[in-house]
């Protein structure tokens, strides 16, 4: 909401908590048939996109949120050629994808009107979006993920919004079933898994639907993201085997240009942090 029309509040009125940024414009409000898309301009931030009045991401800090989507799960899987990303209509998450030397990204977000405002908005987010790996489809990833062929990708990204409307159906036992028979035998999934803080028992329930869908091994790693809720967010690597963990690979790493990604921040984060090894009882 706007407070005396210069400041955006998303408020979470369970936890007592709120984040503002001071605007000096609304640029612009759409309604898809999916959801009502905002875009605003900051003080301080850039741009910021909102959905349904939720902060998706801002110019200044989607880096933390998009290097940590990607360069983990590229990096622990032995050999990642083909990806497919569920959501992520703001291409930030593409975009780090394509820094890696794969052979295909498929990327499947229900809503056009997401990515045609980031293209306008966040451009510097979608200079990628014509490379020749790149297939851009506006369809239902659950869907999607049901038709696709068995065995045939190495990494699924589900870069979505928060679990209520569209993304509903992108956290539960069903969808990971899908995803668990589109994998090869060593291919993973992550996903967005929202706050370590403020959504335990959201995670906790991830995670169990991810084991019930036969993911043997499971890695939760946490990053700053100040523009989400409680300024803490987390994703979930889910394994078919055993994972490898970590394949260093300097050739790639050295031609990242990352702003918060480095192989020490992989390393730190392959060791769960205690409260969350005591939350998921590991
Ligand atoms: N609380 C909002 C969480 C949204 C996560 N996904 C945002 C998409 C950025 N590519």
């Amino acid at each position: 909401m706007l407070n005396s029309q210069t400041w955006f509040t998303e408020s979470n009125t369970n936890w007592g908590t709120g984040f503002s940024l001071q605007i000096k414009a609304k640029l612009c409000e759409e309604q898809s048939p999916y959801q009502k898309i905002a875009i605003y301009e900051t003080t301080h931030f850039g741009y910021l996109m909102t959905i349904d009045d939720i902060i998706m991401l801002s110019t200044v800090d989607n880096f933390l949120y998009h290097e940590m989507m990607s360069h983990p799960v590229l990096f622990t899987h032995p050999n990642p050629k083909n990806v497919v990303i569920i959501g992520g209509g703001d291409c930030g998450t593409l975009k780090e994808v394509l820094k890696h030397p794969i052979t295909s990204v498929v990327q499947i977000d229900i809503d056009e009107k997401v990515t045609r405002l980031a293209e306008k908005y966040f451009p510097e987010l979608c200079t990628s979006n014509n490379d020749p790996r790149v297939t851009l489809l506006f369809q239902d990833g659950i869907r999607w993920m049901q038709e696709a062929k068995s065995g045939s990708i190495d990494i699924i990204i589900v870069d979505s919004t928060d679990p209520i409307g569209p993304a509903e159906g992108l956290f539960n036992q069903a969808f990971y079933e899908q995803c668990f028979r589109v994998l090869r035998d060593d291919g993973l999934l992550a996903q967005q898994s929202e706050s370590p803080l403020i959504h335990q028992q959201l995670l906790k329930d991830m995670r169990s639907a991810m084991k019930n869908a036969d993911f043997t091994d499971l890695l939760t790693i946490t990053f700053p993201q100040p523009v989400y809720p409680s300024g803490w967010w987390s994703a979930t690597i889910a394994a078919k085997k055993p994972m490898a963990h970590f394949r260093k690979d300097e050739t790639i790493f050295n031609k990242l240009n990352t702003k918060y990604y480095q192989f020490a921040i992989h390393e730190a984060a392959l060791t769960p942090i205690p409260m969350l090894k005591q939350l998921f009882n590991i």
